[in-house]
């Protein structure tokens, strides 16, 4: 491993680790803008950043379940029609540092703000297949418990020093609506290293990790991928299991994310002269569901009042609508006049009614993924 050629990065990112290289944003620079800016995006790697060289002989092999593996290369994604998709991609430890305040958990910890909102461009994943002669989607589309694998280029430690890997069920992998992208742009620009130059994938309304970056090769496989980040890590535990009794194998790896928000104009525990405070952040639930309600207490629960929720400043959001961008954050604000002392507190509801657990406890897991428990802060009016 060779951290000697990382990337320039903004100054302003808070660094959880520094190799592999794992850093956020401040709160407040989190909700500066609905479309996060490529500087202000997390950065969750797992080994050194690679060095693509030569975008002229990149390319990506295809291979597996196919009657004629293939290589693709930039031109033959760049030639594919470009879909733009608005999505947020949020790390499945995102707010763990807060889980491991009840008991300690392992991994990197994270401050509420390993997510992020981009609008992302590329080949839809369905037309890459369907190039090298997998069909979309139909009702009569044979896939058994079928996967698409996705590899990269980099070394993790995890692997022995080979590449991170991930997949996803063919279902979803041929399905238009799904807007799997192979993406090489970010926010209109093109990827930069930190986050996958030359070609990442984007599964929306998946965990962070099963998007792939600085792809290598595409493989059709008969069930889901072997590898470690995907068989020994990112699955969802009960309370129950700890390091001394854990079966990896009980469980499936972790896909969609459930709902989730948090405040972002307030740190943990804040000292302001009045008592008027605004209370703004984001609201995400995974697979495509829109938040129906972002609820906010300043007393610790007892009484609620309803946030205000958009994507767009000026145009209300309305979940599931034509009008909205279904795989992203939808921004929440409130305001409230606050007494000595407050324990202001929010939580969302999305449109499948999902909402999020009252304490941390109940869902505290060894590996410290989904801390999706109501986000609260401590604001005191003072000199
Ligand atoms: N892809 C590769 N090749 N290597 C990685 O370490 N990390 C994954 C995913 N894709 C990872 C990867 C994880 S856990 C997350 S949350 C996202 O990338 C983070 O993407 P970002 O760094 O662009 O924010
Ligand atoms: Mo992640």
């Amino acid at each position: 491993s060779d951290y000697s050629r990382e990337p320039p990065r903004h100054p302003s990112l808070k660094i959880n680790a520094k190799e592999p290289f794992n850093a956020e944003p401040p709160r407040a620079a989190l909700i500066s803008s609905y479309v996060t800016s490529v500087d202000h995006f997390y950065k969750r790697n797992h080994g050194p950043i690679p060095i693509v060289e030569d975008i002229d002989r990149y390319s990506v092999t295809i291979t597996g379940l196919v009657e004629k593996p293939k290589d693709i290369f930039m031109k033959d994604v760049w030639s594919l029609p470009k879909y733009t998709v608005p999505a947020t991609l949020q790390c499945a430890g995102n707010r763990r540092t807060a889980m491991s305040k009840t008991r300690k958990v392992k991994g990197v910890g994270w401050d509420i703000a390993a997510i992020g909102n981009a609008v992302w461009s590329g080949a839809k994943l369905t037309d890459v297949l369907e190039y090298i002669g997998i069909p979309k989607l139909t009702s009569v589309t044979p896939l058994g418990g079928k996967h698409v694998e996705f590899v990269s280029i980099d070394k993790c430690k995890e692997e022995n020093g080979g590449p991170y890997k991930a997949s996803i069920p063919l279902i979803q992998a041929t399905n238009p609506v799904a807007d799997v992208l192979l993406a090489y742009e970010m926010n209109g620009e093109p990827l930069n290293r930190d986050h996958g130059y030359p070609l990442r994938v984007i599964v929306p309304g998946v965990i962070g990790a099963r998007s792939v970056k600085w792809l290598d090769s595409i493989n059709i496989i008969a069930e889901e991928c072997q590898g470690f980040f995907m068989q020994k890590d990112y699955k969802m535990f009960p309370p129950s299991v700890d390091w001394d009794n854990i079966n990896w194998s009980t469980r499936k790896p972790q896909m969609d994310f459930p709902v989730q928000c948090a405040i972002c104009s307030l740190e943990d525990i804040n000292l302001i002269k009045h008592g008027k405070i605004i209370i703004k952040g984001y609201a995400v639930s995974g697979g495509g569901r829109g938040i129906e309600r972002v609820d906010v207490s300043i007393d610790g629960g007892k009484t609620w009042l309803e946030a205000s929720r958009y994507q767009k400043p000026g145009i209300p959001y309305i979940a599931d609508d034509a009008s909205s961008d279904k795989w992203a954050w939808v921004f929440f604000e409130a305001e409230a006049e606050v007494p000595q002392t407050a324990e202001i507190v929010a939580k969302a509801v999305d449109t499948a009614a999902n909402v999020q657990p009252e304490n941390v406890e109940v869902i505290w897991n060894l590996r410290g993924i989904l801390n999706t428990s109501w986000h609260r802060v401590h604001v005191r009016v003072g000199h």
